[in-house]
């Protein structure tokens, strides 16, 4: 029996029979992922991660936008973390967004070429993010496609990357989140999640 389980839907409201236990049956997985194609600072999540650098104090790309969008408290609160590591994370209030929190993870440049070391530090971001929102207890998180813009992470090897990562971890702490979204920003990254979601994330 799996140790994920959710009650069944079409056994009516509370998911069993009159006068029966609820049945564990598995949690389809794809019930927990969502992918949104636009600006990820509209998000309504518990958090929403940052594709930050090592000083953690602004940048350009989603970076920007981020710290645009929470107002200079964030860059105040930043400024007392003392910088991150590549593929580590760490959180802080999200201020003016409506997202309650940012995860900032920091991403490995690649610069188009990408070594074994690369995709496991871009695994590692992920992984650590999630970390962080089971420890804070928050049910949804939204990703943008870490490394992939300034740092030059090729698109494909890294949604996979994400894909599989987030799949891992959900399915080892399943009821720890209800919600992880994959928000890209580009039409090349919404094809390329769109088709690798199915088969990552596959509806039965
Ligand atoms: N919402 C969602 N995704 C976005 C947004 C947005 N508002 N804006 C851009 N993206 P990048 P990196 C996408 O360059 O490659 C910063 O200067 C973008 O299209 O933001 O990890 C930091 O300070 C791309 O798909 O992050 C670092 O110095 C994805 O977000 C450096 O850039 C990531 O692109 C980090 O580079």
């Amino acid at each position: 029996i799996p140790t994920w389980t959710r009650h069944d839907k079409s056994k009516g409201k509370e998911g069993k029979e009159e006068g029966e236990e609820p049945k564990a049956v598995p949690v389809l997985l794809s019930d927990k992922v969502s992918l949104y194609k636009g600006d990820i600072t509209i998000l309504e999540v518990d958090a929403i991660v940052n594709a930050a650098n090592s000083t953690l104090l602004g940048g350009g790309g989603v970076d920007g936008c981020i710290h645009k969008a929470a107002g200079p408290c964030l860059y105040d609160e930043c400024h007392t973390l003392n910088g991150c590591e590549t593929g580590r994370a760490k959180i802080t209030c999200g201020y003016d967004l409506p997202a309650k929190y940012v995860i900032h993870t920091v991403g490995p440049v690649a610069r188009g070429h990408v070594g074994k070391a690369q995709k496991e530090l871009l695994s590692q971001c992920y992984q650590n993010s999630l970390a962080l929102v089971k420890e804070h207890g928050l049910r949804s998180v939204a990703f943008p496609c870490i490394s992939t813009g300034i740092y030059g992470f090729p698109n494909e090897p890294a949604a996979e990357i994400a894909l599989e990562t987030a799949k891992t971890w959900i399915k080892k702490n399943v009821n720890e989140v209800d919600r992880v979204v994959f928000c890209v920003f580009l039409d090349t990254d919404f094809k390329i999640y769109k088709e690798k979601m199915s088969r990552f994330f596959p509806q039965d």
